[in-house]
């Protein structure tokens, strides 16, 4: 990874180093950096709950489920209220949506309107809570399309491309934060005692030499021809197209997205979840669009990586609806573009 030699003599807060990027903008106003600031201070609010686990006595469920049918776990309600109250009223949106709910969310009524549109997944992977396993949050930033007034949904809908900044909360041994705003991809911990998020890991860069791919090989049955050639190759048991073979990889899956992304991110490698046919939920795959693939795919993208559903660039794609699903591969450039050459060769063979 190439990293940057932190100073060790100077501590980069969050606040800090998100004041210094805007700096690169001369047209910048703050109200992006004051959007982060807003949103590192609810991953601090949700990381202390996090922590506390069954002591805060709010893990198990609700009782209720979401719009996508899952179990409402505890937190994810406690997650999803705290980033909405933390940022309806700052006059920085114009329109929020979250994985949690079916339809935008527009600002409060008597609250000021804002130019960006923010979209968040408030606890990724939240059914791994009562395990103590790592789980996130992930954030999307637009700038509104539309002319004045509350946002819309169109606002919601834009391709990954147009992405101001995206980032994530890993909730894991430590609280990192992890975000772009199209100037390299740069990580930050949080220091309990202080409640500061401090730069630990700037410019991240992922690893050209990748080590792990993440999948649930469990579904293999479900997949489709070239996906499981691919997974071979990987395992280093099938040639590659030119008849090569390479070593193989060690498996890493744990099934939290924004925990297993992080792990890769770091150490090199590729996660994908692909199109199955286990469930019908799920024949396009299970990640959602919007707020899960397309902000992981700007932080890849910056961070020297890639991302595909398989044939084109997730950033490109164009969200036809707020809990559109989409297959995704995303990581190490060399190998998402070598599952989509297994899926050309074996799969559309098949279309
Ligand atoms: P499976 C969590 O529910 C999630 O959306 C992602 O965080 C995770 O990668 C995936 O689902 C795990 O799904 O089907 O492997 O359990």
């Amino acid at each position: 990874m190439l990293k940057q030699s932190i100073d060790q003599d100077k501590i980069m807060t969050i606040e800090r180093h998100i004041f210094d990027e805007q700096q690169s903008h001369p047209e910048a106003t703050g109200v992006l950096t004051s959007l982060l600031y807003d949103i590192a201070l609810a991953g601090k609010v949700i990381a202390s709950q996090t922590s506390r686990g069954g002591l805060a006595e709010i893990l198990g469920k609700t009782g209720t489920t979401n719009i996508q049918g899952e179990e409402v776990m505890k937190l994810d309600d406690l997650a999803d209220r705290m980033i909405y109250r933390l940022n309806d009223h700052t006059g920085r949106l114009a329109v929020m949506a979250s994985e949690e709910r079916e339809d935008i969310l527009p600002v409060s009524p008597g609250y000021p309107l804002g130019k960006y549109v923010l979209l968040y997944d408030p606890l990724d992977g939240s059914s791994n809570i009562d395990y103590n396993v790592s789980i996130g949050t992930i954030f999307a930033i637009y700038n509104r399309k539309s002319e004045g007034g509350p946002g819309t949904l169109e606002d919601c809908l834009q391709k990954g491309r147009s992405l101001v900044a995206s980032g994530y909360l890993v909730y894991g041994a430590s609280t990192m934060l992890v975000y772009t705003s199209g100037m390299g991809v740069h990580g930050f911990t949080l220091d309990p005692i202080v409640g500061e998020f401090l730069l630990t890991h700037p410019y991240i860069r992922i690893p050209e030499v990748p080590k792990y791919y993440s999948v649930n090989q469990g579904y293999e049955r479900y997949w489709s021809e070239g996906i499981s050639r691919f997974t071979k190759y990987l395992q280093g048991d099938e040639a590659d197209l030119d008849g090569t073979f390479r070593k193989g990889l060690s498996l890493r899956y744990i099934g939290s997205m924004v925990a297993d992304f992080h792990r890769n991110l770091l150490g090199g490698g590729v996660f994908y979840y692909p199109a199955d046919s286990k469930d019908p939920r799920y024949t396009s795959g299970k990640l959602r669009l919007a707020y899960e693939s397309a902000p992981m795919a700007f932080i890849t993208e910056q961070a020297g990586g890639t991302s595909s559903n398989g044939s084109q660039n997730i950033l490109d794609l164009q969200p036809d609806s707020l809990h559109q699903r989409t297959p995704l591969f995303i990581g190490n450039r060399e190998l998402v573009e070598k599952a989509e050459a297994f899926i050309r060769k074996y799969d559309k063979q098949e279309k």
